[in-house]
């Protein structure tokens, strides 16, 4: 919005020129989304815990020292992280940008998927919450609606174009598939997450990995002088998403202090579900998809873990980990919650690197 109302005033006035570089606006955004979760999270686990009284419910067959420690922990936080992601975004991002609003109906519709799940849980006491095919057709549905309008924002033919990495400039025109494809891209995105976010600070780390890298790559894509020097696909109007990513990463890193162990607040699939399909919804508009399995590797990961574990049960009645997700295994292993969750983020940032890396290995 501010891009929107100062700009035209830049000629009057010369230091708003600024708002013309989309770096200026993504840094603004980040610390718009910092300040912003930073000031309201305090009140907002005072509302959630009177609200919550006694807080997530925790399954009784999970790792019994969940039982101990994480008893009472509010959930829902991911209300924090998408007050602090809009108002960042809203405040920063050019609005005429249709890219933007594709994106944010993707994070606030699965935010609100995420929401009633959330609250279905808490008021019913039990770590169910809405039936799993419910939650899965409402995120189909809303991805088909934004990827079928990001598409209409894109020249063709790179609307259906799934772009390789390590190749100069190969892309491969999926043409009618693209569609499901994409849909997969943002609904898988958004659940492996959701699975992932199992310990404190695991899931949010690597999502704001994520969205620091794909920040760069949005960027650069939107970029034609730098998209044609790095050999990859201009997806024109695709930067202003550095933007958004920007605010991600802010509200992300205010987020983060309140879910630094012990955790004050769970994000809850309110956070969870919106975060990954926020970034899924990314990969799609910048057309590095491929990539962003390479980048949010360790979601996938986790969930690799889960239809392993799940398949060999059903077929042989055998375990392959003592507990799926993976971050489970170890804690049954003995091994500490802090020494999981700082060693996944580990592996997040070396497949971030790896990530950023094929834009340059061509
Ligand atoms: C998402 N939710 C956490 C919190 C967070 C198919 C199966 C693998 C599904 C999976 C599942 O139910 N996943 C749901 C994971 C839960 O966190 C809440 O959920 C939100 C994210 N969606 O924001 O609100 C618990 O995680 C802990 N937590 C923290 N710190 C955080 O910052 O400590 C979360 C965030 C919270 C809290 O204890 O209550 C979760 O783990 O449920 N199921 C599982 O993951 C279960 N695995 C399982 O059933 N494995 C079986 C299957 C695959 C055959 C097996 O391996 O044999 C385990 N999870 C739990 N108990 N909690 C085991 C049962």
């Amino acid at each position: 919005m501010l891009y929107n109302l100062l700009y035209p005033l830049s000629d009057e006035f010369g230091v708003l020129n600024l708002f013309k570089y989309l770096t200026f606006r993504t840094g603004g955004a980040v610390i718009t989304g910092l300040i912003v979760a930073l000031l309201f999270g305090p009140s907002m686990i005072r509302w959630l815990r009177r609200k919550q009284k006694e807080g997530q419910p925790i399954r009784d067959d999970g790792p019994e020292s969940h039982l101990l420690t994480k008893k009472g922990t509010p959930t829902m936080g991911g209300i924090l992280i998408l007050l602090a992601l809009g108002v960042s975004t809203l405040l920063w991002a050019d609005l005429r940008n249709g890219y933007v609003w594709a994106v944010l109906l993707v994070t606030l519709g699965y935010g609100m998927i995420g929401f009633m799940d959330d609250f279905l849980k808490v008021t019913k006491r039990n770590s169910k919450g809405l039936p799993g095919k419910l939650k899965l057709v409402c995120q189909i549905v809303i991805a088909v609606v934004a990827v079928s309008w990001i598409m209409a924002l894109t020249r063709e033919p790179l609307d259906s174009a799934l772009m390789v990495p390590f190749f100069k400039n190969l892309t491969i025109d999926l043409g009618v598939l693209y569609l499901p494809f994409a849909v997969f891209v943002i609904v898988g995105a958004s659940n492996a997450v959701n699975l992932t976010d199992g310990l404190d600070g695991l899931a949010i780390v690597p999502v704001i990995i994520a969205a620091s890298v794909f920040a760069l790559i949005a960027y650069l894509v939107g970029h034609s002088v730098f998209a044609n020097y790095l050999q990859i696909q201009n997806v024109p109007g695709s930067g202003e998403l550095a933007v958004f990513c920007g605010a991600l990463v802010g509200a992300g890193i205010g987020f983060l202090w309140f879910n630094a162990p012990p955790a004050m607040v769970f994000m809850g699939d309110t956070g969870s579900l919106a975060m990954g399909g926020a970034l899924g919804a990314v990969g799609v508009v910048t057309h590095h998809e491929i990539v962003l399995a390479i980048v949010g590797g360790l979601f996938v990961l986790e969930t690799v873990s889960v239809i392993v574990q799940v398949a060999s049960f059903k077929l042989t009645g055998k375990r392959v980990f003592r507990m799926a997700p993976l971050h489970h295994h170890f804690e049954k292993k003995g091994w500490a919650e802090s020494t999981i969750v700082i060693r996944f983020w580990i592996i997040a940032g070396v497949l971030a690197l790896i990530g950023l890396s094929t834009l340059k290995l061509r």
